[in-house]
């Protein structure tokens, strides 16, 4: 086998077992309150629970109002905080004014150990 061959394979299994590695490293979300889809009163806060401790330094949320009533999509902007919580899998997004009824959506983005970013959406409503 020629030196190149072998470095090949060599850095193939390398490959191989970083990406397994990562994969059980890579934050999912479990559940969240308000649920995904569902309809509820105004959450002051809003918790999304991982399968991973977060590094918080680089996860983070964005809430965005999709849908307000008599104005259908017409995304814009929440002001809200983004926070950890005692629990290190949890992220807390916290609105800075109580949310009017409408469709929300929170585009969220998870780090964990491994630096690698997960990105989701989490779509709730407001009666
Ligand atoms: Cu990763």
């Amino acid at each position: 086998m020629s030196f190149f061959k072998t470095t090949t394979v060599v850095a193939a299994l390398a490959a191989g077992l970083l990406l397994s590695a990562m994969a059980q490293a890579h934050p999912k979300l479990m559940s969240s309150t308000p649920s995904e889809g569902s309809t509820s009163i105004a959450p002051s806060k809003i918790e999304l629970h991982f399968s991973e401790n977060l590094t918080t330094q680089f996860s983070g949320a964005k809430l965005i109002m999709t849908d307000m009533p008599g104005m259908p999509n017409s995304p814009m902007g929440v002001k809200a905080g983004v926070s950890g919580s005692d629990d290190p899998k949890t992220m807390v997004i916290t609105p800075s004014a109580p949310l009017t009824t409408g469709t929300y959506k929170v585009e969220w983005r998870a780090v964990s150990s491994d630096t690698h970013p997960v990105t989701g959406n989490l779509v709730f409503k407001v009666k």
